[in-house]
């Protein structure tokens, strides 16, 4: 036993954050302990899920260095004060969700832990966009190319955590940001330096970067399952990956020209989408799931969020997904990668309710009804049914999701 062994590690991680529900505490894997969380404009660092495959890293910023290599003019070390001071800095909002987040309810269960719906946090990340970077050492920026952003803290017999991120997508928005909510990140969400990518997957996010290299393909084959002995390749090409029950393993590509990962998932040349750009969801948050009401006049308020399109409308419904009625959106904009709130005034009469929010997008994508047996074999969502998969990502079906409220007389 390590002196963060479950018991010990577990107390720890609940004192350091305590709106946490820890699944895992080494390696730390915690989710927000209920939806009201998700009710505040800003998710507080003490209840922003944090999600992690090895020990949780102990780094002193004053020795560490972004490396820059790859297709560049001249390979670089960039230290923590160059990135900070000799670049511009920009902020983004940003509603990262787990792809693992709502794993709990395929049926039968997928792999992995049981994420419920908490591992979906909204913080403001403030750091140096990463295309000031790549212009300041004449990286190649043209469509076509991958970034990949490999994290610092695998053990030497462990899988490096390296996602490979689109370049049109890296110089739009990309963050390599060092604060979270206006203050340094704390060591679970990636201090010193963490990449972010606005919209997408939590997955692409990677934490601890230690290097960032300008290619022409995303990692893939021997030089990467292979580099001086650890897999680079492993959370790119075989986890975070869509793959139906009738398949042993994904295929792996050198690259792909589709990025959105809707567009992935209903695309036939395509058969194991990655997780990219996140898809359309929304979360009811009050009232409580199983609470009791009085009859009387019922706000329901709640969240939605999506990827690179922006929420267009939220509806619901109040008997289970059989009909369903437009919510209103309630501000602040907090920018295109922010939570949108909305809320819908209710009347109902005494009985028993089944709840259900649902989003669509500005290109038309919805949330699908429910999640496919994983005999159908789905590829992508088909006949409002969500692809059940064998690592249990991407859930957006509405019904898992409902809440039952009584409302009594
Ligand atoms: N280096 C590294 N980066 C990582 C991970 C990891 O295990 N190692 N986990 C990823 C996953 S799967 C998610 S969902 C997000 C979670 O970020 P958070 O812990 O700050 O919420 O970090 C990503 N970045
Ligand atoms: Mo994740």
């Amino acid at each position: 036993m390590t002196p963060d062994d479950e018991t010990g590690g577990r107390e720890a991680l609940t004192q350091r954050y305590p709106g946490l529900e820890v699944l895992v505490s080494d390696p730390a894997n915690a989710q927000t302990a209920s939806r009201a969380n998700l009710a505040s404009h800003i998710t507080s660092r003490e209840e922003h899920y944090i999600r992690t495959h090895h020990r949780t890293p102990d780094i002193d910023e004053d020795d560490w260095t972004v490396s820059l290599t790859g297709l560049v003019e001249a390979e670089a070390e960039i230290g923590m004060d160059e990135l900070r001071c000799d670049f511009p800095t920009e902020s983004v909002v940003h509603m990262m969700e787990c792809s693992g987040n709502s794993r709990a309810y395929f049926d039968p269960d997928a792999e992995g832990d049981q994420w419920g719906d908490g591992a979906v946090g909204n913080a403001v990340w403030t750091g140096t966009p990463v295309r000031a970077i790549l212009d300041e050492y004449d990286g190649a920026t043209d469509d076509g190319r991958w970034l990949s952003a490999m994290g610092g803290e695998a053990p030497p017999d462990k899988d490096v955590f390296c996602r490979s991120i689109p370049m049109a997508k890296v110089v739009d928005d990309c963050l390599l940001a060092y604060e979270m909510n206006g203050s340094p990140m704390s060591a679970e969400h990636g201090f010193p330096v963490r990449l972010i990518v606005p919209g997408w997957f939590g997955n692409n996010s990677v934490k601890w970067v230690e290097e960032v290299r300008v290619m022409d393909e995303m990692v893939n084959g021997e030089e990467w399952t292979d580099r001086d002995g650890q897999d680079y390749t492993q959370y790119q090409q075989s986890s975070y990956r869509i793959v139906p029950q009738q398949d042993d393993e994904p295929t792996r590509h050198e690259s792909v020209d589709v990025f959105s990962t809707h567009d992935q998932l209903q695309d036939d040349e395509l058969s194991n989408a990655y997780l990219f750009d996140q898809l359309v969801k929304s979360l009811i948050i009050a009232p409580a799931d199983d609470a009791t009401l009085p009859a009387s006049t019922v706000e329901l308020a709640g969240v939605a969020w999506s990827g690179e399109e922006r929420v267009e409308r939220v509806e619901i419904s109040t008997d289970g997904g059989e009909s369903w009625d437009d919510a209103e959106f309630v501000g602040p904009d907090l920018g295109p990668y922010a939570p949108t709130k909305f809320r819908y005034v209710w009347e109902p009469d005494p009985g028993e309710y089944s709840l259900c929010s649902r989003t669509t997008d500005e290109a038309g994508r919805t949330q699908p009804a429910t999640i496919s047996d994983p005999e159908e074999g789905l590829r992508g969502i088909e006949n409002d049914q969500y692809p059940w998969n064998e690592k249990g990502y991407g859930n957006n079906a509405y019904l898992p999701h409902a809440i039952t409220v009584e409302v009594t007389a």
